[in-house]
């Protein structure tokens, strides 16, 4: 029998790692008011997927670095993604009374707090970069790297902008090309910063950090093509019946624009030139980090 890990040993393994991580990430002797403690909590620990940490860390991996040392850059995007989950969901947002089966965070600790909250996680992922300066001693330059990709992809040329687009697109998207900007904004910036994050900690090259930029990229709008294929199948499933494009609820979506087969087969060729562009480059470990670009496409939730 192989001794291999699965590739869900590997990410139940991860998560468990990333999961203690972040139960720690708030210091507990600093003075903070309870509720407010509670609520960054609430929704930090609320069982997400831990999909961007997770890449992090294979892309570390991948170069054979330390990935003890990558894990306060690991739970600084969870903390952002995280941010980004509690904000969306509010009313003046998507306005979703549930995620990942819970209540959201506003309607639990109300919009107020929800909102510091998320502020909250937001600043304290730059808190929790610098702690890989400070504890584990990665090299300066490298964390400076890293605040600067933070700022720019989870900020307004980011998933901030790709976030506004979505907005003002609520009116009705017409072109492809308009979606395919949120997507990449909103979606794939968050992942491109972490896996180029596990570059700058181990060390890439400027062509391997090209290469995770790419894959990123490519995985990111797969990610979201896959994302709203299930959500078109959850939606024909509570309909019991094929959801037609000129019906109301019709969501603007990738499969919206192609079809659901047009849109499977785009987002195999993404994963595929992805794949390429790091087998290319030249990781010396890459198998797990190809094993979960496969891995995003066949996800069911
Ligand atoms: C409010 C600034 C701001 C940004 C919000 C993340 C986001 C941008 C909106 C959430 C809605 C959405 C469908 C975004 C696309 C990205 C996406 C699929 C997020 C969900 O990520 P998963 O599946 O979530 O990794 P889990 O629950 O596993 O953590």
């Amino acid at each position: 029998m192989s001794t291999e890990m699965t590739i869900k040993q590997y990410l139940d393994q991860k998560v468990e790692l990333i999961e203690a991580e972040l139960l720690e990430s708030i210091p507990g002797i600093w003075n903070i008011p309870e509720t407010l403690r509670e609520s960054m909590m609430y929704s930090l620990m609320a069982g997400g997927k831990r999909l961007r940490p997770i890449l992090m860390l294979a892309a570390v991996e991948a170069l054979n670095g330390s990935t003890e040392s990558a894990i306060p850059v690991a739970c600084a995007v969870e903390m952002i993604h995280t941010y980004s989950l509690i904000h969306d969901d509010l009313p003046a947002m998507d306005d979703d009374d549930y995620r990942r089966g819970k209540l959201t965070n506003h309607k639990v600790y109300g919009e107020a707090m929800a909102i510091l909250s998320g502020d909250a996680l937001l600043t304290h992922a730059f808190y929790s970069v610098v702690q890989a300066y400070r504890i584990y001693e990665v090299p300066a330059e490298r964390v400076l790297d890293i605040v600067e990709d933070l700022s720019r992809l989870a900020g307004a040329p980011g998933m901030v902008g790709g976030q506004a687009a979505d907005m003002q697109g609520e009116q009705g998207l017409t072109r492809l090309e308009e979606l395919e900007y949120i997507h990449t904004h909103k979606t794939s910036d968050l992942i491109v910063f972490s896996l180029k994050a596990g570059g700058h900690l181990a060390g890439a090259n400027p062509k391997q950090l090209q290469a995770l930029e790419k894959f990123g990229y490519n995985i990111g709008l797969a990610f979201q093509i896959q994302d709203d294929i299930l959500d078109l199948i959850g939606d024909e499933k509570k309909l019991g019946k094929p959801v037609k494009s000129d019906e109301k609820q019709q969501k603007v979506t990738y499969p919206y624009f192609v079809g659901i087969e047009a849109s499977q087969a785009k987002m195999n060729e993404l994963v595929e030139q992805g794949k390429q562009a790091i087998i290319n480059a030249g990781f010396p470990y890459s198998a797990r980090l190809l094993e979960l670009a496969d891995f995003i496409v066949q996800r069911d939730r």
